[in-house]
């Protein structure tokens, strides 16, 4: 018997970047993010003999996947298992695989063993392996905030149906993980302090501009947060400079489409890629716009998906 589930990757709008000095992965900022469509990680659990994970194609030890089955195994009976993922998009191009990989992991593990777990549950194993994981198991528009750290869906894909164009300008895999790059700005950024002290002002405005469907004030809080995030990372030691001249090169023709009258705002993750979010009208000009910058390698244009589940009975 094998049990597949399959998870989306999704974008912060309001970015975690910090850790608290607790056990339990526990951010240190609150987030708010859309999960996309489209783009996908599948993952078919199966039992075996002994543990065994192939990631596209390739049989792997990943030290992430068997962190995350031994936290379960501490609470739950579950037999050696064989685990095969797939992601539907290059694990390279910095799209948080991590997010829509761990979500689906969890979710199938879930049923394939009978662990009888709610969304919640599965957000908090999922945001143990990866704290962005336990964003994706909810579709839509989804906030993770204290005390509990439990992702919570804010609002349905459906409720208001955004777009987002991913310019691809770089692929090459990042140098320093998440985990590690959090870490050094925790330790050497003048301003870690006083990101984390403002982030939770940002994720309640952006709450109230989701549940408004306020479009230019979510855009505003977006680009703030972003750009904060960075400001961390590039005073972080040693310095964490993702962006590419290509990168910048976006974010000024999102600024000027907007100062044309075009609703659109970006946002910037640990990675090179811009991620221009808009509304459908605006779609077409946006991706054509971004796809002609010099440097922009790629355009994928996505739109917001559903949450982790099962696609077999
Ligand atoms: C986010 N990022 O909110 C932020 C913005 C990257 C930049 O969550 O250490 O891979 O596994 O908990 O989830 C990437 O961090 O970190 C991330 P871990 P994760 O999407």
């Amino acid at each position: 018997m094998t049990t597949t589930a399959v998870a989306h990757p999704n974008i912060a709008l309001i970015k975690y970047w910090g850790k608290q000095a607790l056990p339990g992965n526990i951010p240190a900022t609150p987030s708010l993010s859309i999960t996309l469509d489209t783009l996908s990680s599948t993952t078919t659990v199966s039992d075996s003999a002994t543990d065994r994970i192939v990631l596209d194609g390739r049989e792997v030890d990943d030290p992430k996947i068997r962190a995350c089955l031994t936290l379960l195994r501490g609470a739950f009976d579950i037999p050696p298992l064989e685990i095969v993922s797939e992601n539907n998009f290059p694990t390279a191009a910095g799209l948080a695989s991590s997010a829509s990989g761990f979500a689906a992991l969890v979710t199938a593990v879930n049923a394939h063993c009978g662990l009888k777990m709610s969304e919640p549950e599965r957000s908090v194993y999922a945001r143990r392996a990866s704290g962005s994981a336990a964003r994706s198991i909810y579709g839509g528009f989804v906030g993770l905030a204290g005390p509990d750290w439990i992702a919570e869906p804010l609002l349905t894909a459906e409720a208001w149906p955004l777009n987002v164009v991913i310019a691809i300008t770089d692929v090459e895999r990042k140098a320093v993980s998440s985990s590690a790059g959090m870490h050094a700005s925790e330790e050497t950024s003048p301003y870690y302090e006083p990101w984390v002290r403002t982030t939770a002002d940002d994720y309640l405005a952006a709450r109230s501009a989701v549940t408004d469907r306020d479009f230019a004030a979510l855009g505003e809080l977006a680009e703030l947060s972003c750009l904060k995030m960075h400001g961390v990372m590039q005073s972080s030691r040693p310095a964490m400079i993702y962006w590419r001249p290509a990168t910048i090169a976006c974010m000024h023709a999102v600024r000027a489409l907007r100062a044309d009258g075009v609703d659109v705002f970006f946002t910037i993750d640990a990675g090179p890629q811009v991620k221009a979010v808009c509304l459908p009208e605006s779609l077409d000009v946006v991706a054509a716009r971004l796809a002609e910058l010099p440097g922009v390698l790629t355009t994928h244009a996505v739109g917001l998906g559903d949450g982790a589940r099962l696609v077999t009975p």
